[in-house]
């Protein structure tokens, strides 16, 4: 960590922020939201190109949706499993999401996909970059809530060495600049339970995809 200002505003690279309890007051009325959403287009587990099963259960909302088949990582209008466009972003996810970019300096961040990860305890997401995204000039928003995960970013290369990080319920990270390509992943989330998600961590990411 280079500094910490007043704000609980953590710069983990150039380019790349810790907002430390950003959500804290905010996070019931996130969940509610999220269950609409979920209600609409359930969590599912996806299989990656090569053939695995994912631990990560996903949704998406908002115009664009990220899926992973057989055939390939994408983003799509449709939801394979109802047929129907995604749910709507909620007007909470976007007011904060967009507020939390102007925190990191990124001004009029209009995100045209979110994808929703759901970890029960074990579930990890292997290291990977972001790639599939045709602008990387706008920055992926990250908001943590529920059971807290280690996450490890990385450099440009598989090999670059790691930071690890702690994320926690109430934590935005946003990934602009520079940042944006790094390898990056989710260590296996430990067993606990929080008193609002219980035995689950939910990551909702924020990108900006066409
Ligand atoms: C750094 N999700 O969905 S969010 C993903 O906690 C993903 O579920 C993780 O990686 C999670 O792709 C991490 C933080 C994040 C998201 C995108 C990034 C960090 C990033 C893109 C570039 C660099
Ligand atoms: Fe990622």
């Amino acid at each position: 960590m280079l500094f910490s200002d007043e704000d609980n505003r953590l710069l983990i690279v150039e380019d790349a922020f810790l907002l430390k309890g950003f959500l804290l007051g905010n996070g019931q009325a996130l969940i509610s939201a999220l269950d609409e959403v979920v209600e609409q287009s359930p969590f599912r587990y996806m299989v990656t190109p090569g053939g695995y099963g994912m631990s990560v259960a996903m949704t998406n909302c908002g115009p664009w949706g990220w899926v992973t088949d057989h055939k390939g990582y994408r983003y799509q209008k449709s939801d394979p499993v109802t047929n129907k466009p995604w749910p709507e972003m909620p007007t909470i996810f976007i007011e904060l999401a967009r507020k939390a970019a102007e925190m990191a300096g990124f001004y009029h961040f209009s995100p045209d996909a979110c994808l929703i990860n759901r970890y029960s305890v074990g579930a990890k997401l292997s290291l990977h970059q972001d790639k599939d995204e045709m602008d990387f000039s706008q920055p992926i928003v990250s908001f943590s809530l529920g059971l807290p995960a280690t996450f490890d970013f990385g450099g440009l290369t598989r090999e670059a060495p790691k930071t690890a990080l702690l994320l926690e319920h109430g934590d935005v990270v946003v990934w602009g600049g520079e940042s944006r390509l790094n390898y990056h992943g989710v260590r296996s989330i430990k067993a606990g339970c929080h008193p609002v998600l219980g035995e689950f961590r939910i990551n909702i990411t924020f990108r900006r995809c066409q």
